[in-house]
């Protein structure tokens, strides 16, 4: 008899822990544990999400035929770690092996390295083949580069899979079509909501459980409305390729107040619990293309995504991990502004999108990036307080895919592994990209001042500060030679409206 230990984001039957199962000797084992649930405090929707996902996906193996072992968060004997509960299955039934598919997080990856020894048992962790590029091939990729660049391993991908190809060439000519992409919104947008699906009374259950169990935990429980099995997992994905992937690329970094689910897929919590898996996502795009269902733009862009940045940070992470982690290339120190967690401030854009994460657990890629990293980026906030926030406040967080986009894309922190170039903009970029400005006590035309927005003098005391590392970079150089053509007193403004702001928010004062 073999124990196949299946963890909380490997919910797919072709997980690699089942392969060549015994459905009959072999035991699943699938556990709710305090240890997973709050190495950081994840927004309650996120636990709740996984833990119904859980359910549901135990109750269809079971259904199935499969000998699954299924502990509850709240069963007494629960022990509340993983380890805790591998040993109390082997206390009792007489296992010969453990198996289980590889982690995706580095942390739990070394602390099963030591199970074996620890438990004096045979504990074999076989790959994740869920995902496209296997961690070796992209090793050998990396290995064979100065430079890693998203887009090069991306047309590889393509050629690799034979998607949206025309022989050995892009189809219609491009790899990217992203000029005709990434436009502003325009006034009376019609939006279609988001997928919903209603609580059954396995939902019901954990809902219960979370409330009660994870009461400090961030974010609103309330209303819950995720798709917890495959079969509504499909559904989503089916209602994004018809109703929202014709307009995904145009209005890809668009943002509107109270829209926080744009034209985006909103499948992120799907693939990465193993609901979904992504080349069934790419190949229900690409075929909405040759229908002539949905344009080119829209379609490569989407692609794009989960071919080539998800598969490039995951990439990333297991190449660079464990120093990764406490990269600061920037040497940034400051702590989180209290309003990541309330909302409270007066810079509108932020006010939002906090606001949308802590009701959805969920934020569109240009609110991550552009806002809330943005402000991160330019502020100087230590890593370790950024990466804590991101990997708690999304559904979609695991340390995998948060760290590289955190610490690479929005932070800088790895001096440009991820990205060429910092992400920083002045409050211009988000007055072209979202109506937020119209509504925000701050005016984004003012460059200095009290009523400034203060995107604008801290996006200068950014570059300014860190002057050192970023002038030599080539795709800097033009920001520089703005920065020397500056007149002195603006120079001196900009120091010293960025220095009062940095007060206020290290006096916890509302800015
Ligand atoms: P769509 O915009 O519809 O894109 C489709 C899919 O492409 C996504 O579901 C996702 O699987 C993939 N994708 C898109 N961009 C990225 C990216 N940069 N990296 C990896 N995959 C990508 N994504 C996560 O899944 N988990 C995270 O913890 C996470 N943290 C992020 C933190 C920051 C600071 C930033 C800038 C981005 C982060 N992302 C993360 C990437 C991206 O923002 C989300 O994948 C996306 O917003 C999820 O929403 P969606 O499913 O509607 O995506
Ligand atoms: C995120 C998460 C949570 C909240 N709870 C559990 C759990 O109770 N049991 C479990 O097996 N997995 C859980 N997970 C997912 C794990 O944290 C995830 O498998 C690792 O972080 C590796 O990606
Ligand atoms: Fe954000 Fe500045 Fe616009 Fe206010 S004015 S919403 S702070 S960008």
């Amino acid at each position: 008899m073999r124990l196949r230990l299946i963890l909380g984001d490997q919910l797919s039957e072709t997980v690699s822990s089942l392969h060549n199962v015994d459905k009959i000797n072999d035991l699943v084992l699938i556990c709710e544990v305090h240890s997973e649930a709050t190495y950081v405090k994840h927004h309650k929707k996120k636990i709740a999400f996984l833990f119904s996902a859980m359910r549901h996906f135990a109750e269809d193996l079971l259904n199935q035929g499969y000998n699954v072992l299924y502990t509850k968060y709240d069963d007494e004997a629960n022990t509340g770690s993983l380890l805790g509960e591998v040993k109390r299955v082997l206390n009792i039934h007489r296992i010969e092996k453990i198996i289980l598919t590889k982690p995706n997080e580095y942390r739990l990856f070394s602390e099963i390295l030591k199970w074996s020894e620890i438990l004096g048992f045979p504990v074999e962790i076989k790959d994740d083949d869920r995902f496209l590029c296997t961690t070796e091939d992209f090793n050998l990729w990396a290995k064979e580069r100065k430079q890693i660049r998203m887009e090069f391993f991306y047309r590889n991908m393509r050629r690799k899979y034979s998607i949206l190809m025309d022989g050995d060439q892009p189809i219609d000519g491009q790899w990217n079509f992203d000029n005709d992409n990434r436009k502003p919104p325009k006034a009376g947008l019609d939006i279609p909501q988001t997928y919903l699906s209603a609580p059954d009374l396995i939902t019901n259950e954990v809902l219960k459980v979370v409330d009660k169990s994870f009461p400090d935990h961030f974010g609103d429980l309330y209303p819950f409305n995720f798709a917890v099995t495959r079969e509504q997992a499909l559904e989503a994905l089916e209602e994004f390729i018809s109703r929202r992937l014709q307009n995904f690329g145009t209005y890809q970094d668009a943002m509107v107040e109270g829209e926080p689910w744009m034209f985006h897929s909103h499948i992120s919590f799907y693939l990465n619990s193993g609901l979904l898996n992504p080349l069934e996502c790419i190949k229900q795009a690409e075929e909405a293309y040759h229908r002539g269902f949905a344009p080119i733009n829209a379609v490569e862009g989407f692609i794009r995504q989960i071919l080539g940045w998800r598969e490039f940070v995951r990439g990333v992470y297991w190449l660079k991990m464990p120093e990764y982690k406490s990269v600061n290339y920037l040497e940034a120190t400051r702590k989180l502004p209290s309003f990541y967690w309330t909302g409270e401030t007066e810079m509108n854009c932020l006010h939002q999108c906090v606001s949308e994460t802590r009701e959805n657990a969920y934020a569109h890629h240009i609110q991550r990036l552009m806002v809330l990293g943005n402000f991160v980026l330019l502020a100087g906030i230590h890593p370790d307080e950024v990466n804590e926030w991101y990997l708690l406040v999304y559904a979609d967080a695991y340390e995998w895919v948060e760290l590289p986009n955190v610490t690479g894309m929005i932070l800088f922190a790895d001096g440009g592994v991820v990205g060429s170039k910092p992400y920083a903009a002045s409050g211009a970029y988000i007055n072209k990209m979202s109506n937020y400005c119209k509504k925000c006590k701050y005016k984004v035309s003012e460059k200095t001042g009290p009523d400034a927005c203060p995107f604008n003098y801290l996006y200068w005391d950014f570059i300014i500060r860190n002057e050192k590392k970023l002038r030599s970079n080539p795709r800097m150089g033009l920001i520089y030679k703005n920065l020397d053509r500056m007149d002195h007193e603006k120079y001196i403004t900009i120091k010293s409206d960025s220095d009062l702001f940095f007060n206020k928010l290290e006096k916890d004062e509302k800015v």
